[in-house]
């Protein structure tokens, strides 16, 4: 039998040198060593072969050759694992010459940021801070603060009544109510917080918004103090030049009521369309505590008075930063956040 070896050898190499991959070799593996493969073949011719001592010897060269073949696609499989993990290594290759990816910071929102900015304000003048919750009940945002049933005032206050007889509150007024219950006076605190008004969504409205209430119970404490607060308050939040007027105004649970607005930092007081031209914009409510609402608490008013304030963190943001719609704090636009 003509065990034509080398022939069988060269087309190995032909065969070894064109695979590429694992998969290639796996192939050739089968061609030469798998069940109905070359050496297979010679095997099965070996039977034919009477001649014992002639078989035997046919025998031994088929597995030499055999070990050869093995051999030859181990040393192949070697060569192409190393060629897979190279182009594994040059495709994943850093470059470290390439810019870095941008990494975003998350920050505080606007609102935040000018709610720490009054909260820091008022603290310098020796205001406390003081929290309410944000779920009321009609006795403290209402009733406490002068504002009994069926009282027309109650329709300022377009309010978000809860199944259980509860109620989003409509202003951070309550607080002062649940602070004076537990601290004695002297007082001063301020309360920043979210409230909710059924006031339908437009450039000036919102119907989830921010106030901060301020509240001040002291002895011999006049209106004159008040406009003296507002007034370093307004300097130091939109600037030394910055002017206040003070309007009379009404909330019940305040006598007087005023109204304060400040010129608009955006055109210095000439007039433009945030300010609607006047010069000025409205910032907040404030008055001096009704007594009957210092009566509520158990407060003598003959002894304390006091006065309280509330303002918009919103309008105060709108001012400060020229921003012409409320709108823009709630809809999470990045290009308007990332402006802060
Ligand atoms: C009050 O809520 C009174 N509690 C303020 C007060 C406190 C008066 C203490 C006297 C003494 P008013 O309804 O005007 O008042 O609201 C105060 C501020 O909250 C407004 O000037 C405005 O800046 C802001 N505000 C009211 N409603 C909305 C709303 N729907 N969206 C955004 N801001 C609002």
């Amino acid at each position: 039998m003509d065990l034509q070896k080398e022939e069988i050898l060269k087309e190995l190499f032909l065969d070894l040198d064109k695979t590429e991959n694992i998969e290639d070799l796996e192939k050739v593996k089968v061609k030469y060593l798998g069940k109905k493969g070359i050496i297979k073949n010679l095997m099965e011719r070996l039977k034919i072969i009477e001649e014992k001592e002639e078989r035997k010897k046919l025998g031994e060269l088929i597995n030499t050759l055999k070990e050869q073949i093995e051999d030859e696609i181990k040393n192949r499989e070697v060569v192409l694992i190393k060629k897979l993990k190279d182009k594994k290594i040059e495709e994943e290759r850093i470059d470290e010459t390439l810019p870095g990816y941008p990494y975003n910071f998350g920050k505080r929102h606007i609102l935040k940021l000018v709610e720490s900015e009054i909260v820091e304000i008022f603290m310098r003048m020796g205001f406390h801070l003081s929290f309410g919750p944000e779920i009321e009940n009609e006795y403290y945002n209402f009733e406490a603060l002068n504002i009994p049933k069926y009282h027309p005032s109650r329709d300022m206050w377009d309010t978000f009544y809860l199944p259980n007889g509860l109620l989003l509150r409509t202003h951070t007024s309550p607080v002062q109510i649940r602070t004076m219950e537990k601290i004695k006076p002297p007082l001063r605190i301020i309360s920043p917080g979210r409230c909710f008004r059924r006031d339908p969504f437009d450039a000036s409205h919102s119907p989830v918004f921010h106030q901060i209430e301020g509240l001040m119970i002291d002895k011999d404490t006049s209106l004159s103090d008040l406009m003296g607060i507002i007034n370093l308050f307004a300097k130091k939040m939109f600037g030394e030049k910055t002017q206040t007027k003070f309007y009379l105004s009404y909330f019940p649970f305040v006598e007087p009521g005023i109204e304060v607005a400040a010129t608009c930092s955006l055109c210095n007081g000439k007039g433009c369309n945030v300010c609607k031209y006047s010069g000025y914009v409205e910032i907040l409510g404030a008055g001096m505590v009704h007594p009957d609402v210092l009566k509520n608490v158990g407060i003598d008013p003959e002894i304390w008075q006091g006065f309280a304030f509330g303002l918009g963190i919103e309008r105060v943001a709108m001012i400060k930063y020229g921003i012409s719609d409320i709108r823009y704090f709630y809809e999470n636009d990045l290009r308007f956040l990332n402006e802060f």
